[in-house]
């Protein structure tokens, strides 16, 4: 898919998801680079920033997104010839993208451990990361009930319940508001990432928050499921993750509604370190507190370059 189609189709929802819209934006690029027609290296190089740029821009929340652009474009500065540089980042998107696809398929194998005979599992929007999990411990025949919520205002829980009923899981479907009233039968839930701070902040689709919040008074066990791509070098310092806004239609649009009713439609929020006992990524899982660590571990010096970006 080129570019812009790739832009529009990120910002429209259609493609949606974390995962999903890293490995879109690496797949833009490299289709860039392949479809290149231009001989100039300069122009060539020139050309890419300004698709880079618009390809972040497509949505502001998921590092996620920022880390997979980025490792796609990984040396190719460094490139003497356009040949090279093309090939560079064909490579690079292809690895970025096995190695994304592999990591939701380990999470889902280190995360369906902790799921057991008789649990009662809660889900929040629509999370690849968290649906292998629940899909690996069906597949090895544990019995278990699940409950997602519908995640007003798109109801990407939607996605998630047929998928998971598609599949043989016992899945019932719930308002966001319901999350409290329900979590006197869940014993465990398992939500996805957009980004995780460095502190081990959860950056999540909206409602995450509350449901950790519930979670932590109903003293559930709470486990994120995220790739280590999506924690982000950028909050080292403190900087902070910014919680983008959508169109108020996405809210409203079947009701008359007063011209004086103002709307305000962030689309994620944070959960702090405090509510979540672990993090299920491909390497293992981890502590909250532990973020930082496989950061610098993952990154090297590279650490304080990027997280000046
Ligand atoms: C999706 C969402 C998901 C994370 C993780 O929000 O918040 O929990 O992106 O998804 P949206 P995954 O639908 O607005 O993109 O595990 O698939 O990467």
């Amino acid at each position: 898919m080129d570019v812009d189609r790739t832009v529009e189709a990120i910002k429209t929802m259609e493609i949606h998801g974390a995962g999903r819209i890293a490995r879109a934006g690496a797949s833009a690029l490299s289709d860039f680079a392949e479809n290149y027609t231009g001989k100039d290296l300069g122009k060539f190089r020139a050309d890419l920033a300004e698709a880079k740029e618009k390809i972040l821009g497509s949505r502001p929340t998921a590092v996620s997104l920022w880390n997979g652009v980025h490792a796609t474009l990984k040396g190719s500065d460094a490139c003497a010839t356009l040949d090279e540089a093309k090939a560079l980042i064909i490579k690079n998107a292809k690895q970025f993208n096995e190695s994304s696809v592999n990591a939701v398929k380990i999470i889902g194998e280190i995360g369906a451990k902790r799921i057991q005979d008789g649990d009662v599992v809660l889900t929040h929007c629509n999370s690849s990361a968290a649906i292998s999990v629940i899909e690996t411990a069906h597949r090895q025949g544990k019995k278990f009930k699940v409950y997602a919520t519908e995640t007003r205002p798109w109801r990407q829980g939607v996605v998630t319940v047929n998928e998971l009923a598609k599949n043989g899981v016992d899945v019932t479907l719930i308002v966001d508001s319901a999350v409290r009233s329900v979590m006197k039968y869940v014993t465990k839930v398992f939500v996805g990432a957009d980004t995780v701070t460095s502190h081990g902040t959860l950056v999540n689709k909206i409602g995450t928050s509350q449901v950790a919040l519930a979670a932590n008074e109903a003293r559930v066990q709470l486990y994120v499921c995220s790739e280590t791509y999506k924690f982000s070098p950028m909050t080292l310092f403190g900087d902070l993750v910014t919680i983008e806004e959508r169109d108020h239609a996405e809210v409203i649009w079947d009701a008359k509604l007063d011209p004086a009713v103002k709307i305000f439609n962030p689309v994620f929020d944070s959960t702090p370190s405090k509510y979540i006992d672990a993090i299920i990524t491909e390497i293992g899982m981890i502590s909250p507190g532990s973020v930082y660590h496989v950061m610098t571990q993952q990154l090297g010096d590279e650490i304080f370059r990027l997280s000046g970006e």
